[in-house]
C-alpha cells in the first residue's frame, strides 16, 4: 500500500486529541503527519507516536504542499472556510462537523454500514453526528433482515460532546453542588450536575433541537431511505464520556426476537451484543469509554405494536462517534485505492 501524507485539523480539541490516539492505534502507512489548528493553539506541542509535534497555524496556504487526506475537527465555520480549499488542492477532507453532511455530493459514511457511498465524491466526505453514528450499526443490521418502518430515538448524551468546556461544566458543577453552592455553567444553559437537559445544539423553528434534526436527516441519508419515519429526543446527562440511546424500532416484517439478537451479535466486529440481564449485563457508558466498538443490549419485543423492538445502544462518542469513525473512513479509502 502506498504511503500517504495526512493533515489533522483541529489537533488540540477534544476530538483532535483523540484523532492522535486512534491514529497511533491504527498505525496507517503514513509518510508524514502535519497537525494544524487555529492561531490560538498554533505553536503548542503535543505528544504523538514517539515524539513531540508542533501544531502549525491553519491558513489558506496550509494545503499547498500536497496532502492525500485531511481529518477535520475544528468546528463548522473552519470546515466551511477551509475544506473547499483543501479539496481544491486534491486533498480528500474527512470532516467531523455538520457543515457538509446533507449536501447531495458529500458522502455521509459509517464504514460498517454504507461504504459504497464513498464511490462518488468531490473530495469532501462527512462524518455523521456522534449520536447518529452509533445507532446506524444496529439499525442497518435490523434493516437488512426485516426492513425499517419507524425509529424513535431517546438519547442520554455525555458532556464530552460539548468539548472540553462541557467537561469543565460537569466537573465544576459537581464540586459546587457537593459544596452546597450554586453551579455556574459556562457552556450549558443550565447546571448539568444532578440534572438532565433536553437541549443539545440550538432550537429550530419546528421546536426540535438541531441535534434531534441531525439524527432524523442523517439516519435517512445513511440508510438510503427517506420513507423511514424517524423522530428523536436528545438529552444531555451528567456523564463524562459515552452516549447512551434508547432506540424503539418498527420493522416491516415479523421477526423472532432471538433472531434479532443473533443478527446483532453477528453483524460486524464493530458491534458487540451485551445482553445478559439475569447477570446484570447490558451496555454501560463507563464500559464503552475508551473503546472503538458500539455496544447493544436490552434487546426486547415492544408489545405495544405488531413488529416492534426496543434496544439500548452505547458508544464512546468521541471515539466511534467522531475520531474512530473518521480514521476508519480514511483507512477504508486507503485500502480501496481511493486516496
Ligand atoms: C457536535 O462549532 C461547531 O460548529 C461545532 C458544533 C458541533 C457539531 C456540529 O454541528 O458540527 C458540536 C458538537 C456537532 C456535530 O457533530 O454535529
Amino acid at each position: 500500500m502506498k504511503e500517504i501524507r495526512v493533515a489533522v485539523v483541529g489537533a488540540s480539541g477534544m476530538v483532535g486529541r483523540t484523532f492522535l490516539r486512534v491514529l497511533e492505534e491504527y498505525n496507517l502507512p503514513v509518510s508524514e503527519y502535519v497537525l494544524m489548528a487555529s492561531a490560538r493553539s498554533a505553536g503548542k506541542t503535543v505528544a504523538f507516536f514517539d515524539r513531540e509535534y508542533v501544531i502549525s497555524e491553519l491558513t489558506e496556504q496550509s494545503f499547498d504542499s500536497g496532502f492525500d487526506v485531511a481529518l477535520f475537527s475544528a468546528g463548522g465555520s473552519v470546515s466551511k472556510q477551509f475544506a473547499p480549499i483543501a479539496a481544491a488542492k486534491g486533498c480528500v477532507v474527512v470532516d467531523n462537523s455538520s457543515q457538509w453532511r446533507m449536501e447531495p455530493d458529500v458522502p455521509l459514511v459509517v464504514p460498517e454500514v454504507n461504504p459504497e457511498a464513498l464511490q462518488n465524491h468531490k473530495n469532501i466526505i462527512a462524518n455523521p453526528n456522534c449520536s447518529t453514528i452509533q445507532a446506524m450499526l444496529p439499525l442497518k443490521a435490523i434493516m437488512e433482515e426485516w426492513g425499517l418502518k419507524r425509529v424513535i430515538y431517546s438519547t442520554y448524551q455525555a458532556v464530552s460532546g460539548a468539548g472540553l468546556a462541557g467537561y469543565k461544566d460537569l466537573e465544576n458543577g459537581a464540586v459546587s453542588y457537593l459544596d452546597g453552592k450554586e453551579q455556574s455553567p459556562q457552556k450549558f444553559p443550565h447546571p448539568i450536575f444532578s440534572n438532565c437537559l433536553p437541549h443539545i445544539d440550538v432550537f429550530l423553528d419546528n421546536d426540535y433541537t438541531k441535534e434531534e434534526q441531525k439524527m432524523v436527516n442523517e439516519t435517512r441519508k445513511i440508510l438510503g431511505d427517506d420513507r423511514i419515519g424517524v423522530t428523536a429526543t436528545t438529552v444531555r446527562v451528567p456523564v463524562f464520556d459515552g452516549h447512551s440511546e434508547s432506540i424503539n424500532i418498527e420493522t416491516h416484517k415479523p421477526f423472532e426476537i432471538e433472531d434479532v439478537k443473533k443478527k446483532l451479535a453477528d453483524f460486524h466486529e464493530g458491534m458487540v451484543l451485551v445482553d445478559d440481564p439475569a447477570n446484570n449485563k447490558y451496555p454501560l457508558a463507563l464500559d464503552a469509554a475508551g473503546r472503538n466498538e458500539v455496544f447493544v443490549g436490552r434487546v426486547r419485543r415492544d408489545y405495544s405494536i405488531e413488529n416492534g423492538i426496543n434496544l439500548w445502544c452505547v458508544a464512546d462518542n468521541i471515539r466511534k462517534g467522531a475520531a474512530t469513525n473518521t480514521v476508519q473512513i480514511a483507512k477504508y479509502m486507503l485500502e480501496h485505492g481511493m486516496l
